[in-house]
């Protein structure tokens, strides 16, 4: 299932992306050839590049055409991107991970000791870009790494746990993932020096995309095959991560559901989890909640204007839930 850079139609858009993957290569350079082949191993596997375009899109917001991004903007999407990558080099450990963006994890490919170490470099990199952007970037960059960490460990925490609430799941990706969109989108309005409630009505733009990007996400985990993930699918429930659809088959008293989660499962199990899931309608109402964020995401950014970015940014939205209603549909 391709699901393409979402903000790839904007003017001027493929070319900042390819200055924003020299950036990205550059920053993924070590003194030593073998840390730089550790670091530039998922790089070079691919992915959308979602967050470096929001973080590019946010800093024309407002303006009447797209076009070459300014260094600044380009740096602060190349920044993101790094706390994204070095997030996955950890996430992968934890999760003990095999396949990301279709090939070998840097875990299984190298060890976790070289994963966990290759992330930190990235983090690093990450964090020496955001510090030549200025101190407010620097300091966001820091605290949005922190709250990664946070919306992990509340995931951690409710690994297994059958009775996880609807509220503990929102914290944990507002922190998990959210927190880097909103970032993103920050960062673009910050080097672009926009207006202080632009910068906040960016933040909050990318804060609500970013928890429908993770419901969606969670949705296709369920919906989605391994060759269209790129990874092996149904692995949240394996690994004892309930996600929205589970958590609301769940909350609905589904028995059958209730008594095989709670614990690791072998395969014939995963699949009857996820058939079970499949077949409720937990994926749509799911769905809806990710359109309601969407709509909250259309409403903050209204105020800033029209201007191709703001459209943009605006059809995005739309674009992420059809192409997984269209794979619901086909499914
Ligand atoms: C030290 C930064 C740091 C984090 C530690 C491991 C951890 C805490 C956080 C993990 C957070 C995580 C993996 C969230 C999932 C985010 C997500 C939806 C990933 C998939 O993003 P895409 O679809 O992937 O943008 P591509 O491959 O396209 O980049």
């Amino acid at each position: 299932m391709a699901r393409p850079n979402p903000l790839s139609d904007l003017n001027g858009m493929v070319e900042n992306l390819e200055r924003v993957e020299k950036g990205l290569h550059e920053a993924c350079t070590a003194d030593d050839e073998f840390l730089t082949e550790v670091a530039r191993h998922l790089l070079s596997a691919g992915g959308k590049r979602v967050r470096p375009a929001f973080c590019l899109a946010s800093s024309m917001a407002g303006e009447a055409e797209a076009g070459a991004s300014s260094h600044e903007a380009v740096m602060g999407g190349v920044s993101v991107e790094l706390v994204h990558l070095g997030s996955l080099y950890h996430d992968d450990v934890m999760d003990d991970a095999t396949t990301r963006r279709t090939v070998d994890s840097v875990n299984a490919r190298w060890g976790n000791l070289r994963a966990i170490l290759a992330g930190d470099f990235l983090l690093a990199r990450a964090s020496e870009i955001a510090a030549e952007l200025g101190t407010e970037v620097a300091g966001l960059l820091a605290a949005t790494i922190a709250k990664l960490c946070e919306g992990q460990v509340r995931e951690l925490q409710d690994a297994y746990k059958v009775g996880r609430s609807e509220e503990a799941y929102v914290a944990s990706i507002a922190g998990k993932t959210a927190a880097l969109f909103a970032s993103a989108c920050r960062i673009g309005g910050i080097v672009a020096n926009r207006d202080r409630d632009e910068i906040e009505a960016l933040t909050e733009f990318g804060h609500a995309y970013g928890m429908a990007f993770q419901v969606v996400d969670d949705v296709l985990d369920v919906v989605a095959t391994d060759e269209q993930l790129g990874k092996p699918a149904g692995h949240d429930m394996v690994e004892g991560v309930y996600t929205l659809p589970v958590i609301r088959v769940l909350a609905d008293g589904n028995d059958q559901l209730d008594d095989l989660l709670g614990g690791p499962l072998d395969e014939d199990q995963r699949l009857e989890a996820r058939a079970v899931v499949r077949t409720n309608g937990a994926i749509h109402t799911s769905l809806a909640t990710a359109r309601s964020y969407l709509e909250r995401a259309d409403e903050i950014i209204a105020p800033l204007g029209g201007g191709p970015a703001v459209e943009a940014m605006v059809s995005a939205g739309n674009g992420l839930l059809t192409s997984v209603e269209e794979l619901v549909e086909a499914g």
